[in-house]
Formats: C-alpha cells, structure tokens, sequence
C-alpha cells in the first residue's frame, strides 16, 4: 500500500490519534490480526471444509451420543409437513410460510431473496402496530398478529400476498465506479380482511444456522463489555442490548437470536419457527395460527402436532453445527484486508473474537470463538429502517450480523444476497447500505483506492 496521503489514510489518520498512522500501513501488520490465530473461528467445532457442506456439518468435536443427537435433528430439520390427517409430520398450517426448517435454511445456509414473493420462499414479514404489549414486545396487528403468512390450506385463506416496489440509488466510489442500489418497499396485497391502517412490516429473509449454540453461550457479562449506548468513547458508535421476553423463563432476557436480536434461546426461534412459519403446534406454543380465521385451533384435538423430542432434537441440531475455518489467511491482499477491517471501524461492530462459558453441552464450552459480532443493536441509519420497533430495537436498528462463514454462501448457496431483505447483491452493497453508526465506515470505504477495496472485500470473503 501506498502512503498516508489518500482519502483513507487521513481518515485513519483523524481516527487514530491514539495508534499512529504509520509512514508504512504494513508495519502495522506485525502486531495484526493474528490470522492464524483465528482459523479456528468456531473454536473445536470448526471444520476444514470448503464444499457446499460447509454450513451443514457437525461440529467436529461433538461426542458420540451428542453426535446421535445432532443427526436426529438434522433428520427433523429436513422434514416436510403436510396437511393433517396423514401418517407422518402432519399438521402444517392453517396458514404459513413454508413447509420445513431445510426449506427456508437451504443447506443450513441462507435463503435466497425469491423470485417470486409470493412463491414457498425463505421471505416473510413480521407485523404489528405501534406500542408495546405488556412484556415490552410488539403489538400484534389486529387480525394479523406478528407475522404474516402467505400461504395456508385447502379450506382457509392466506393472511395476505406481499408486494414489493424497488427505489434506485447511484452510490459513486473514490474510483469512480457507479453502484446501483435497489431499495425495497414492501407492501401487503389481497389481505383475507382489511389491514390495520397503522400496520407496521419488518422483512426478514432466513439467515445461516451453524454456530448458534457458541453464540447462545457468550457470557451476557462479555456482550455487555462492548455497549455504550451514550457512546461515551465518542467513535460514533453505541451499540445496545435488546432485551426481550422469555417464553420458557417467563422472564425478560438478553436477545440473540433473528436479525433484531429478537429471541433469547434457540429454544424459543425453533418452536416460534415451528408455528408462526409452518403452523406446527408445539409445547412452546399450543394454539394454531390464523387467529383470525381459527380462532386458535383447526378443531382437530391434535395439539401439540410436534413431540417435545423432536423439538429438542432441532435445537440441538442449530446448537451444534460447525462453524467453517477462514481460508486464505496467508494471502498479502488479505492480510491488508484485515488491517483495512480495522482501520474502517467495521470491527468495532463485528468484534472479530469473543469466548463462550462452560454449558451442558461439552462441545460448545470454553471456546474462543470468532464470530465478528458485537451481538448488539446498532442504528443502521434511513436506508435500512424497517420502522418497526422490536422491543429495544427501534424501527433503524439491526443486530450486527456475524460475518463468519459469509465468503461460502455462493458455493454453498448460490446466491450472495445479504442483509436482513436479501437487498444487497453482493458484499460491497452490503457495505454501502451501511449509516447510522455506521455512516463513517461506510464514506471510509468508499474512499478506498480500487486495490484497498479488493484488499477489504477478500478478506471479508475469507471468513
Ligand atoms: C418461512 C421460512 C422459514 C422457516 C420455515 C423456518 N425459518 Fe428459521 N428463520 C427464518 C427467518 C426469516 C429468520 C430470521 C427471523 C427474524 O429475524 O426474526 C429465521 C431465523 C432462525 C434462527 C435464528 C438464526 C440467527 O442467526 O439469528 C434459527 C435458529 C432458525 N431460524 C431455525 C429454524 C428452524 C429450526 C426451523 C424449522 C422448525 C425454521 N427455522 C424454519 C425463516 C424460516
Ligand atoms: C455500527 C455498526 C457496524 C459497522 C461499523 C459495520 N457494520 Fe456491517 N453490519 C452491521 C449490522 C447491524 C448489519 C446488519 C444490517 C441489516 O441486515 O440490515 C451489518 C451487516 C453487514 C454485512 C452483511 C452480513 C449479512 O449476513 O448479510 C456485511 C458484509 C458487513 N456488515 C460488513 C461490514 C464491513 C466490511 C464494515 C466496515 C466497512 C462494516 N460492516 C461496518 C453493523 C455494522
Ligand atoms: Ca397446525
Ligand atoms: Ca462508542
Ligand atoms: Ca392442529
């Protein structure tokens, strides 16, 4: 790399009044990311695989019973639902979004934004009205509750058909090159009864699952380390807790889990998923969806249509999936990427490394893990905003997503479509869809010179 005197070296030259902007960024590198360190990014869980298996592995270091465990609810995980009566996995709606876990987490991996929005996809919307219900949480929308269901059974209607229209944005980088951006708007049609007019709508598109058990481990005592919600080191960004209701505890606990940082346990995600997204009855959740229409059972006195094993066993499965090793970790670009990573703030927010306590499940414990997530909320400015509230999590703020893994999701996806919508096409919309806190990175980074933006882009494509 060249010298200080380009855009990006004086941003990193105001930032680091505390580092040194060094008359040679590479000298930087000796005390930089110890990359060989964090090959073992899901600690003894990774695994070495590059193949579109690599999101959809056991964790390398699960014990044999655990093991057994883990293949019976990767069995489940894949399992159709169909319409009860039937002799197998019966029971799927009234109304849903999609018929198995496998279908909307294709190889354990990330839906692709659909073609169709209206076809069986990994899409939906959450929904509610302004205010907070009693534990803090959404509002559910009169007739619509907190999730909107696209589909559902012979006999009963689909809540709605969703819409989108798209508004184009040109962001113009340091070299010159022109990004054009496609921001959605989506909108419900041919809803089975009027929409509240105040109706609020939060597009989700189903993420990753492996790695979650390491995540649901973090000390909430580490994640909290890194909230400064009045950002009192004054580097523009706070960072925030969400804090949500518990069905199980029946008590209010640190969010993890969905693009908001919605849902406590994996627990609660895969039984909320079981019947919000495929109307699965279940012991977490007994009554059937499509309030409106059912008033909370198809009538059948088949509840819960899942059995409390197989639940457990799905847990299990999205708690122990193994977490893919970076490749290319000797790689010059990518080393310079790393420092660029640092330098550009965006580790501020995908804190590269955090560690898990001791847990029941032995393999998961006491791992130093390299997630690349602060696991907090951030205001990710206008462009993002859903403006729908999500307990803490206002209508512009978002989970930092966890970047490990991310490089794979062509090979074992097809597709690179990112960010919560599935918006942005590939990693540098991703970036550029980035304000809020984040609207420093962002003008840093198209600052960059074209090779400094190749530099950055492969070593977020190594993880
Ligand atoms: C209709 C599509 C769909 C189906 C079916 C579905 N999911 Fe999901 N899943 C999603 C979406 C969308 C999210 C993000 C939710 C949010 O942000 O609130 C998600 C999130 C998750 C998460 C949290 C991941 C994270 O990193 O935060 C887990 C775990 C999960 N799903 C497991 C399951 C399991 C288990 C099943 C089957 C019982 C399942 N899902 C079925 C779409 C789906
Ligand atoms: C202020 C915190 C913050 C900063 C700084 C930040 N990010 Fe993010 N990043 C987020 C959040 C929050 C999301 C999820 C946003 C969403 O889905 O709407 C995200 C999403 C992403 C995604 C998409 C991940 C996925 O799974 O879809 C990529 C890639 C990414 N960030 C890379 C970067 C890079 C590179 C930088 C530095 C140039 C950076 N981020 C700086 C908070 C941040
Ligand atoms: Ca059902
Ligand atoms: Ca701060
Ligand atoms: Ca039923």
């Amino acid at each position: 790399m060249k010298s200080c005197i380009n855009k990006v070296g004086l941003f990193v030259f105001v930032l680091a009044l505390f580092t040194s902007c060094s008359e040679d960024v590479s000298e930087d590198y000796v005390d930089l990311p110890d990359l060989e360190n964090r090959l073992l990014a899901g600690g003894d869980t990774t695994i070495f695989l590059t193949s579109s298996n690599a999101f959809s592995t056991p964790a390398a270091n699960l014990n044999g019973s655990d093991l057994d465990m883990h293949l019976d609810g990767d069995f489940q995980f894949e399992a159709a639902f169909v319409t009860a009566p039937a002799d197998v996995n019966e029971g799927i709606g009234p109304i849903f979004n999609n018929t198995s876990c496998i279908s909307c987490h294709p190889k354990d991996g990330r839906a692709p934004f659909p073609d169709n929005l209206n076809s069986l996809s990994g899409f939906f919307l959450r929904s509610s009205i302004p205010g907070q219900d009693v534990n803090g949480g959404p509002v559910p929308a009169p007739g619509f509750g907190l999730q909107i269901q696209n589909q559902a059974i012979f006999g009963y209607e689909p809540e709605a058909k969703f819409q989108v229209n798209y508004t184009t944005i040109v962001e113009t980088l340091a070299d010159g090159t022109e990004i054009t951006l496609q921001k959605p708007d989506y909108t419900l049609i041919d809803t089975y009864v009027a929409a509240p007019s105040n109706i609020l709508l939060s597009p989700r598109l189903a993420p990753p699952v492996f790695g979650l058990g390491l995540l649901e481990a973090i000390p909430e005592s580490e994640i909290l380390m890194y909230q400064d919600v009045d950002d009192i080191d004054q580097d523009g960004i706070s960072g925030k807790a969400n804090y949500v209701f518990d069905v199980v505890s029946g008590t209010t606990q640190i969010g993890r889990f969905g693009w908001k940082a919605n849902t406590a346990t994996i627990l609660e995600q895969c039984a909320g998923a079981y019947l919000h997204d495929m109307g699965i009855t279940n012991s977490l959740f007994s009554q059937e969806t499509g309030f409106g229409q059912t008033n909370g059972s198809d009538g059948l006195a088949d509840d819960p249509e899942l059995t409390e094993e197989i639940l457990n066993q799905v847990v299990f499965y999205c708690q122990t999936l193994a977490v893919p090793a970076p490749r290319d970790i000797e790689d010059d670009s990518v080393r310079r990427g790393a420092q660029l990573f640092e330098d550009l703030q965006c580790a501020s927010c995908h804190v590269p490394s955090m560690t898990t306590s001791s847990n029941t499940i032995s393999a998961i414990s006491n791992q130093t893990i390299y997630a690349y997530s602060d696991m907090l909320l951030h205001d990710m400015g206008e462009g993002l905003a859903d403006n729908r509230p999500d307990y803490l999590a206002n209508g512009s703020e978002w989970k930092t997503r966890p970047l490990w893994g991310i490089g794979l999701t062509q090979v074992v996806n097809g597709h690179t479509d990112f960010l919560h919508d599935g918006r942005a096409k590939n990693i540098t919309e991703a970036i550029l869809w980035h304000g809020g806190e984040a609207e420093n990175a962002k003008s840093m980074f198209k600052d960059l010179t074209t090779d400094q933006r190749e530099d950055l882009l492969n070593f977020v494509n190594s993880l």
